[in-house]
């Protein structure tokens, strides 16, 4: 049925909202029975790509030409990489440095999280080994001196990392306690329950599957609602001057 063009979707200036409802699948080269909902990219003035894979049962994702992150939502996957094989379930995740060659494929119907990023080296410091790990295994910490807002910081806290990717997880009615406006940029992905998202000067309801992204200083907060606890996984670009990779 028709809705009469009326979506949440909404793409301004400094942010981008994308509910389901408005996903058009692609496949991108290298994917076997998977199709990507490309999120963000640098053609919308991101630094990175972020997409959502969906697979099929044995389907494969290709090569990457970045540093590749992965975070399964739902289903299992293995991967082949650095000559062993891993399984990733629900909750799994790996980071893949640039130039690794790897092989990714789903045992069963399966949807990942997938970033990609040109990696920015510095000078002495050696580039990021591969990951494999689960958000099972990550301690979480309160944000600020809130328990009711507990971040668990899945990669690292390394130089050599140019992003970060977070879980956050708000207790119905936590809220961030600051409006934030940084210099760095996110690409977001609600993964369960929901509440309101203000992005600039709008306010947005926000569910489970919903994908965001803010522009660097793009106003954010978000506060918690309804009966479960709402989390979502973050990407930030972290650790690195904000002068680099640019020709000045
Ligand atoms: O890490 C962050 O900047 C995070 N607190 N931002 C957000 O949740 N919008
Ligand atoms: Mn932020």
């Amino acid at each position: 049925m028709h809705n009469f063009g009326h979506t949440r979707s909404s793409q301004q200036e400094n942010h981008l909202l994308l509910t389901a409802d408005t996903f058009v699948r692609t496949t991108l080269p290298g994917m076997k029975a998977c199709s990507a909902v490309v999120h963000v990219s640098p053609a919308l003035g991101a630094r990175f790509t972020q997409y959502t894979a969906e697979f099929e049962v044995g389907g494969e994702l290709g090569s990457a030409q970045a540093q590749r992150f992965v975070f399964v939502i739902q289903g299992k996957l293995e991967l082949e990489a650095g000559g062993k094989s891993s399984e990733l379930n629900s909750r799994g995740y790996a980071y893949i440095p640039e130039g690794l060659h790897h092989r990714i494929t789903a045992k069963i119907v399966s949807r990942v999280a997938v970033v990609e990023k040109r990696y920015r080296a510095l000078d002495s410091v050696k580039a990021p080994h591969l990951i494999i790990s689960s958000e099972d295994a990550i301690s979480s910490h309160p944000l600020g001196d809130d328990p009711d807002l507990q971040v668990k910081c899945l990669l690292p806290d390394e130089m050599s990392f140019d992003f970060a990717v977070n879980t956050m997880m708000y207790q119905p009615g936590a809220a961030l306690s600051m409006v934030e406006m940084h210099v760095m940029e996110h690409g977001l992905i609600m993964l369960e329950g929901g509440g309101i998202y203000r992005l600039g000067d709008a306010w947005y309801p926000v569910t489970a599957g919903d994908f965001i992204w803010m522009a660097p200083w793009c106003p954010q907060w978000f506060g918690a609602i309804g009966k479960v606890p709402a989390k979502y996984l973050i990407y930030k670009d972290w650790n690195r001057h904000p002068l680099a990779g640019l020709q000045l």
